[in-house]
């Protein structure tokens, strides 16, 4: 019985994360985003759920740069990338090689749990238009 309810109210929590996560997609300023973003049309993808007992690799965007800009993980080990944005306007961490995009309002913090892929070199940026030419680009070095 307490198990079931429980997993109830877990379910009602991920339920309102959710729900948190599809109202900041649909926040008017993403709106109208340049034509090439073919995010724009679903909105993007949601930041993944965490994963459990795997290691924490923090990453904070800034007005306009990542620290690090070099994330560097271990191929065949599940990591939580948390995402802090210290700088004062929206910022997204997006990989494209792994379909991967985190949106970040200023002052918070998104955690989203991923798979590192085979090893290599994976290109990241923040898609805001001008960001990534303002130097907001990094690199996931998965080894
Ligand atoms: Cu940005």
């Amino acid at each position: 019985m307490h198990g079931m309810a429980l997993g109830g109210v877990v379910l009602i929590v991920l339920a309102f994360l959710a729900m948190g996560m599809l109202g900041g997609w649909n926040m008017p300023g993403w709106r109208g985003g340049p034509p090439h973003m073919d995010w724009s049309s679903r909105g993007g993808s949601p930041a993944q759920p965490t994963v459990a007992g795997a290691p924490v690799v923090p990453v904070s965007l800034v007005d306009f740069t990542f620290r690090p800009r070099d994330i560097r993980v271990r191929t065949e080990q599940p990591f939580n990338l948390q995402v802090t944005n210290q700088g004062g306007i929206p910022h997204d961490l997006t990989i494209p090689a792994l379909g991967v995009q985190v949106v970040v309002r200023p002052g918070q913090q998104v955690i989203t749990g991923l798979q590192a892929p085979v090893p290599g070199t994976y290109d990241f940026y923040c898609s805001v238009p001008g960001h990534r030419e303002a130097g907001m680009v990094g690199r996931l070095i998965v080894e």
